[in-house]
């Protein structure tokens, strides 16, 4: 079995740095680790790729040779890749003693729409690649209730588009509060459990009051289906690379292997159960980077949902 993480989310979200700084945590905790550079505009890379698929194809060389745009190009270079499996997989030979970070390119449409991302991820699975989705957005999305529904909504429809099991993350959550205050308790971002008070927001809005209907619309898709979630992420905190790894890890089913000396029973029992508390996952952010009172006067206590 070969187990790894699928690095997925908007551009700029974090994948390449989440990458770089979860392959150093991997090592620091003795795994051995190999990152898989698949998104053909990547140039500068602050870690080396053992496997790179720049050596197949560049965007850059697409849009010289083939005239299309960046978006463009990169969908070829995708769809290219996707005929192309089987130079990943040969190459995937060469590291398949390791657990694998596959760093993607970040336009959304690659995940909600086209279907090579989903026909390659396919590929791997069924060749014995047991991986995770790690799918990353920028937290500041928090601060604004219509972008918090659109990272809704693009999670969702991401989710039931890669077939796979799939965690979300909100990166960057040190600087979560950087373009405004949160309207709620961090734990109504993470959970996801009651998106009433978000559609009340929404309609506060002069401009989206017209749109009532809709996203009430939009929140009943979202709750009926009831698959989105977050963890928290600061690649600066130790505490929070160790939560979602441990969700990663459950997700993709390495905690339940059986070969290496740091899956014990102990490991097992306590991903099995999510033996943490809830409020320790939100914790270390919620007291190192939330500012003490919400906008709604609500501070810390949560809202007993
Ligand atoms: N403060 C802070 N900055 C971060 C964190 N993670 C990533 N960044 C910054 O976010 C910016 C974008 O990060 P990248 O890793 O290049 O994002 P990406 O998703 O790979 O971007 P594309 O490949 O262009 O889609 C960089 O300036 C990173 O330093 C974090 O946890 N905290
Ligand atoms: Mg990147």
């Amino acid at each position: 079995m070969i187990y790894g993480q699928l690095v997925i989310g908007p551009p700029g979200s974090g994948k390449t740095t989440y990458c770089h700084a979860m392959s150093e945590y991997l090592q620091g905790l003795g795994r051995k680790v190999a990152i898989v550079n698949l998104d053909p505009a990547n140039d500068v890379l602050p870690y080396k790729p053992s496997v790179d698929v720049s050596h197949l194809i560049t965007v850059e060389n697409v849009m010289e040779h083939i005239k299309l745009g960046p978006n463009g190009g990169l969908i070829y270079c995708m769809e290219f890749l996707e005929k192309k499996v089987d130079w990943l997989l040969d190459e995937l030979q060469k590291v398949k003693d390791c657990y694998l970070l596959f760093d993607c390119p970040g336009q959304v449409e690659l995940y909600t729409h086209n279907q090579s991302v989903q026909k390659i991820v396919s590929t791997l699975l069924k060749s014995g690649f047991m991986l995770s989705a790690v799918h990353l957005v920028d937290s500041h999305y928090c601060c604004d209730p219509a972008k918090f529904m659109a990272v809704l909504l693009t999670s969702l429809s991401t989710m039931l588009q890669l077939e796979m099991p799939h965690i979300n993350v909100l990166s960057k959550a040190d600087l979560i509060e950087k373009h405004g205050k949160l309207h709620f308790n961090l734990d109504f971002y993470t959970d996801v459990l009651d998106l009433e008070e978000l559609v009340s927001l929404l309609s506060d809005d002069p401009f989206l009051v017209k749109y009532k209907k809709l996203n009430v619309a939009l929140k009943e898709l979202v709750e009926s289906y009831n698959l989105v979630s977050f963890h928290l992420l600061s690649i600066k905190s130790k505490e929070c690379m160790s939560k979602v790894l441990q969700a990663a890890d459950k997700a993709n089913g390495y905690v339940f292997g059986v070969n290496e000396e740091n899956r014990n029973i102990q490991n097992m029992l306590s991903c099995a159960m999510s033996a943490d508390f809830e409020d320790a996952k939100i914790a270390d952010i919620r007291e190192k980077y939330v500012s003490m009172d919400t906008e709604s006067g609500q501070g810390y206590i949560s809202q007993g949902r």
